[in-house]
């Protein structure tokens, strides 16, 4: 069985989390982190602390007592520089971990500038910096955040002549104003489909697929990686952050601009159906592979079907009349669009751990008027898999990005054929033009789905920082990060 123990809690489970300070640090004095470092482990929340935590919220609820648990809960990771600097030198085995995600950029499709062969993403300053690593604090409240985040900084003595640490930048997500508190920015229900995790999610809700720890946690069952890497890293996890700004009154005005004309359909309706084409789901959470032309609140509140689908007819037979090939859901995670007899590839080391919250205030009346963003506000992307080359770098550059998929694709059978004339074009939501070429997908209208809608010039959203770490076992920081 896993060691909950062992396993820092955001990774299995989650913090549990109203707000959320990502605080990013480099170290200034190895020595006296290491010391701070044995102060600040008994801190770090763990996967069983998460489970009890759990507990506490339901009990909580079950006895109708007002307001939230009290509650902040610490996480820690570390970026390769962050390895480098404490003299840690083995190598876990992650081309993209070890590059950096400054460096990454470029590949990711980010929007920069480039100097001969220096590419300089177009990333607020303090992340153009380097980052060793990064404490993150969730909690129920901001007091109940800052009152913790006061006690790290202490330990690590920041701002005082005996720091060990010294920040480089933090970043405040939260999450939205109640009733839209479980939706992004955009305005979608977020945090519904993730993988559950054998030995760790006991009972998985209809459609949620098992995958084996290892795709999650290094050096456990299913990790391919897990005999380049040393022994230390079992059970610990790479987290990759990325800073994502949403353009949320040019994609509110996109999507009224161009809304979907079907018989029966009002103009807002085709709106909304557009939106839902976009990212596969309607607002409310209910997948459109399910109820395709009509939203049901119903559906998508009910965990024991909001989850439960395929993509219809395989991709074999090339069908997007109900979900479009380059929907975000599907375009993240095609679930079955790679099966179909005579083909089988397996995706599994392609799942990824969400763990986001949102940032910056609700739209003004006046963007909401003007069209146009004039605050800034967004994703904190979080996620976590056993390699950030096969998960989170992979999704962005082969997939998100790329038009052609999941048509050209390539499968333990070989690759899939093309499909009669549609190119599904590239995930609106986050295919980055600059790493994708052609801004257009296809199969938007239920009727025909040949025709390609193309998008406005400007991605709808925007890296503006990020970096890839690596949030270690306990053990692994009691022996190789504290002393
Ligand atoms: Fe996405 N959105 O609001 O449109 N995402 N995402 N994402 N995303 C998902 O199923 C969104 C981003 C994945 O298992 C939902 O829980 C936004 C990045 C994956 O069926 C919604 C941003 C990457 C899934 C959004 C953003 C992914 C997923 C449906 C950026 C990885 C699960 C809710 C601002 C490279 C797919 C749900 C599945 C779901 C949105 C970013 C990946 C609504 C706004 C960077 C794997």
């Amino acid at each position: 069985p896993l060691d909950l123990n062992n396993i820092q809690g955001d990774i299995l489970g989650g913090l549990p989390k109203k707000t959320e300070t990502y605080f990013f640090f480099d170290v200034t004095n190895v020595d006296r982190f290491k010391a701070n470092m044995t102060q600040f482990i008994p801190h770090v929340k763990t996967s069983a602390g998460i489970v009890k935590d759990r507990e506490a919220i339901k009990e909580h609820k079950r006895q109708k007592r007002p307001g939230l648990v009290p509650m902040a809960a610490v996480n820690v990771s570390f970026s390769h520089l962050g390895l480098q600097k404490l003299g840690i030198t083995d190598d876990l085995s992650d081309s993209s971990f070890t590059t950096g995600q400054r460096k990454d950029a470029e590949v990711l499709g980010d929007p920069g500038t480039k100097n001969g062969d220096t590419f300089t993403p177009a990333w607020e300053a303090p992340f153009l910096k380097d980052i060793h690593g990064v404490i993150f604090v969730a909690g129920d409240c901001h007091a109940s955040v800052h009152k913790k985040l006061d006690e790290i900084k202490h330990i690590f003595g920041v701002g005082t002549s005996h720091a060990s640490i010294s920040e480089v930048t933090h970043v405040r997500g939260d999450v939205r104003p109640d009733p839209v508190s479980a939706h992004e920015h955009f305005g979608f229900l977020d945090g519904i489909s993730n993988p559950a995790v054998d030995q760790f999610d006991q009972n998985p809700f209809p459609g949620q697929d098992s995958i084996r720890p290892g795709f999650i946690l290094a050096k456990e069952n299913g990790d391919s990686r897990a005999a380049a890497r040393p022994d230390w890293a079992k059970d610990g996890s790479f987290l990759t952050f990325r800073y994502l700004f949403q353009m949320v009154p040019e994609f509110d005005d996109f999507l009224e601009s161009n809304p979907i004309v079907l018989p029966g359909l009002s103009r807002k309706e085709g709106s909304e159906l557009l939106g839902a084409r976009i990212v596969g789901r309607w607002k409310s959470g209910a997948p459109i592979e399910i109820t395709p032309l009509k939203d049901d609140p119903k559906q998508a509140e009910d965990s024991q079907r909001n989850n439960d689908f395929d993509f219809g007819d395989s991709l074999v037979r090339g069908d997007q009349t109900k979900c479009p090939f380059a929907a975000h859901i599907r375009k993240t995670y095609p679930r079955n669009d790679l099966e179909g007899p005579p083909l089988k590839a397996d995706i599994d080391n392609r799942r990824i751990i969400r763990r986001g919250i949102q940032f910056g205030p609700e739209v003004t009346i006046q963007e909401h008027h003007d069209k146009k963003t004039h605050h800034g506000r967004g994703l904190l992307f979080a996620c976590y898999s056993s390699s950030i080359d096969d998960g989170f770098h992979f999704i962005q550059q082969s997939w998100a990005n790329a038009p052609n998929f999941p048509v050209n694709a390539v499968t333990s059978a070989g690759p899939i054929p093309p499909l009669d004339g549609v190119v599904p074009g590239f995930d609106a939501i986050i295919g980055q033009k600059v790493g994708g070429g052609i801004r257009q997908i296809s199969g938007t209208n239920p009727n025909d789905p040949t025709t390609n809608i193309t998008l406005p010039d400007q991605d709808f959203v925007i890296p503006r920082g990020g970096e890839y770490f690596f949030s270690p076992s306990i053990s692994a920081l009691k022996t190789k990060f504290a002393a």
